[in-house]
């Protein structure tokens, strides 16, 4: 059975707030005494008018609200262990589905000496998802000793095409650096949409809300983002600003005003 990205989508465009971080880097990495707690991140999700929220199942069972279109992500690990990457099953589509997920996201580590496990994993996941009508967005990141860059247009391309040919109808990659190489990756994933990430919180504002134009110009979806939403001093206008890139498609100095008005 087909499933597409329509919950998830305004006019074909997404904005997903990801908050899987406190998992996936640590909380004393990413978190600071307000974004520790996930009802600060839910509050955002809907005063940012965010299309969707990703969530692991521990967080999703216990503060959900209802509020904003779900996405469990089955998958995750920790930053503890130092070999080739893999990310490890955590949930199931049923468990999602009973949690209210109207999506579910996996990671593969595709150049990991582990992807063959993730691949697999992710093969299942699809079809178990797609049964139930759901939606499965791969988040795809060359990672590994492979992996000598992993946002060289070649290797970003080739995670989206991955992506496209294992039945993701979504995929989260990494923003390549410019819009004609970007376009390419999202020439690559085919019908699949194409989320750009967010990646670790940009230096200044400007430098961000550059790299989702860029990533929009170059045929980008949207945006699935964490901590350059929720470690921003404003994280409500910080989400104004990039609704106005994806959603309206206003210029960066636009967007810019925003995120400095009072
Ligand atoms: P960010 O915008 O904070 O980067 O979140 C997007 C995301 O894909 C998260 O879902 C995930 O936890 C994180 O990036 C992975 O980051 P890293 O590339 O450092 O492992």
């Amino acid at each position: 059975m087909k499933a597409n990205m329509d919950n998830f989508l305004k006019n074909g465009k997404g904005l997903l707030l990801a908050y899987d971080q406190g998992f996936e880097h640590g909380p004393s990495t990413d978190f600071n005494d307000k974004n520790i707690d996930p009802n600060y991140i839910l509050d955002i999700a809907v005063k940012g008018q965010f299309t969707g929220v990703v969530l692991h199942k521990g967080i999703a069972e216990k503060y959900y609200n209802g509020k904003i279109p779900l996405i469990i992500k089955l998958n995750g690990k920790t930053s503890l262990p130092k070999g080739e990457p893999i990310s490890s099953q955590v949930c199931s589509v049923e468990e999602a589905l009973s949690l209210g997920a109207k999506g579910v996201g996996y990671t593969i580590y595709l150049g990991s000496a582990h992807e063959n496990i993730m691949l697999q994993e992710f093969g299942e996941i699809q079809e178990d998802a797609h049964e139930e009508g759901m939606p499965a967005i791969a988040w795809i990141y060359p990672r590994g000793e492979a992996v000598k860059n992993d946002i060289a247009p070649e290797i970003v391309s080739y995670a989206a095409r991955a992506g496209l040919e294992m039945g993701a109808d979504a995929v989260k990659i990494k923003y390549t650096g410019d819009p004609s190489s970007f376009r390419w990756a999202v020439k690559a994933a085919g019908v699949a949409k194409v989320f750009m990430s967010g990646g670790p919180k940009a230096p200044t504002d400007e430098t961000f809300l550059n790299q989702v134009k860029g990533a929009m110009d170059g045929g980008a979806a949207g945006l699935a983002v964490g901590r350059n939403v929720w470690q921003h001093t404003d994280p409500v206008k910080m989400a104004n600003a990039l609704r106005e890139i994806i959603f309206n498609g206003k210029e960066v100095n636009h967007a810019l005003e925003i995120v400095v008005a009072q």
